[in-house]
């Protein structure tokens, strides 16, 4: 949804927030696809500064305010965490919320409609196709670490801003649902994509029932990690800062793990309208998986890391899934900017899909690697505590 907002609107939701100086302007900014995001910039004391002010998308998250107090949550849990271990630039590592003039972390506008207002975070950007298994690893290092930080979180229970979201078998019941109504008269059009969304109908229960199993732990997880939502250092490459946290809540780390898979494997667009261009690059897996262990620090799970080729699958067709329902209801949910958007982004997550599928052995051969290397040193460490207590 392209913005409409006049300028003279912006400058009146960025001043309800605290922000010393002159309102300059603001601009449209980034690529997400459900919030309206801006950069407004303000004079302060001669130098510009830049701030994000984001309306966020009330037709998706029915209930923003506890939304907001998530987002309060997560950030001062990480940031005392980050300020704990000495870190000093933890403005660029951890989003940054802005308080209203009332000391609010949101304002609500006259259409009742929700804005927060960020920090900007400087010297860092974010990428919508990933360039080097560095990038895939820094990226996949900087969710493993927020996913960490969350472990000892010991706040209230964080509200589920949308519910089921990760519940991959309602998202393929609602596709069905979408086919049979087919309120938009496009089906007809797009009989390949449905055939192959039901023929893969079992990965739709897969992590779904080992979570109830008992053999998946819950934790705090991100649940949108694609590849531009994380903030890379522009001098160092170091994965900075992890951004949109609307779906930070309960979840499996094998979503977190699975969605950048999606993004990060991919050498095209989520949007490009070429599939025969869209394959797996095993570099960048490998670097995720790598990464991934890293920032988790021994945290995940044997269970969880066998599981780590099936988790990009799942959550690779999960999307298309849900991409494929979006086009078939006349694209209400993804924001788009071109017609057929939301069909060429079905069908690049169902071209990578069968490209994971063909190299699930290597991928998995690898992991198994991974798994080794991490199970003998923690045996090692194992083995040094014994000595050392024996002593
Ligand atoms: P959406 O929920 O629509 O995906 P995001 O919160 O991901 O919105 O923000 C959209 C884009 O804006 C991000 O991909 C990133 O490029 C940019 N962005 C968001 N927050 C910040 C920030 N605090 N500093 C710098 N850039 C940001
Ligand atoms: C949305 O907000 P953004 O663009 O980071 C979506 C994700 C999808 C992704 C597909 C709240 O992420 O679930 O995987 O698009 N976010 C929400 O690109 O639905
Ligand atoms: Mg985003």
């Amino acid at each position: 949804m392209p913005s409409n907002l006049p300028i003279a609107a912006l400058k009146t939701i960025a001043c309800r927030f605290a922000i010393l100086g002159d309102f300059l302007g603001a601009q449209p900014y980034g690529n997400g696809h459900i919030n309206e995001t801006f950069a407004a910039v303000f004079d302060q004391g001669g130098t510009e500064l830049r701030y994000i002010l984001q309306r966020i998308n009330g037709y998706i998250f029915k209930e923003p305010l506890k939304l907001m107090e998530n987002v309060a949550h997560v950030t001062n849990h990480i940031r005392r965490k980050l300020e704990a271990s000495g870190l000093k630039d933890t403005t660029r590592r951890v989003m940054t919320l802005v308080k209203t003039l009332e000391g609010a972390d949101y304002h609500v506008d006259g259409e009742g409609c929700v804005w927060r207002c960020y920090l900007f975070v400087e010297g860092a950007k974010s990428y919508d196709i990933i360039a080097s298994p560095a990038q895939a690893f820094q990226t996949a290092k900087a969710f493993g670490t927020f996913q960490r930080h969350l472990m000892d979180y010991d706040g209230p229970r964080l509200f589920e801003t949308i519910p089921r979201f990760h519940h991959t078998r309602d998202r393929f019941e609602t596709l069905k649902l979408a086919v049979a109504g087919d309120r938009c008269n496009r089906a007809a059009r797009v009989q390949q994509e449905i055939a192959f969304a039901l023929a893969h109908e079992a990965l739709a229960d897969s992590l779904l029932a080992l979570k109830e199993k008992g053999e998946l732990p819950e934790r705090i997880t991100h649940n949108d990690t694609k590849l531009n939502n994380v903030l890379l250092d522009n001098l160092t490459g170091e994965g900075m800062c992890v951004l949109d946290l609307d779906t930070v809540m309960p979840g499996l780390s094998l979503y977190d793990f699975g969605d950048m898979v999606r993004t990060a494997t991919n050498p095209m667009a989520e949007d490009e309208p070429d599939v025969r261009q869209v394959s797996v690059q095993i570099p960048m897996f490998e670097a995720l998986a790598k990464g991934y262990l890293e920032g988790m620090d021994g945290a995940l799970l044997p269970a969880e890391r066998e599981r780590l080729v099936l988790a990009g699958k799942l959550l690779t067709f999960e999307c298309g899934v849900r991409f494929l329902t979006d086009f078939l209801d006349g694209d209400r949910y993804f924001n788009i900017h071109r017609e057929n958007q939301n069909l060429d982004r079905c069908r690049t997550q169902f071209a990578l899909l069968r490209s994971l599928g063909e190299c699930e052995e290597r991928l998995t051969t690898f992991v198994q690697s991974l798994g080794e290397a991490e199970d003998s040193a923690s045996s090692n460490v194992e083995t040094a505590n014994d000595a050392n207590e024996r002593q």
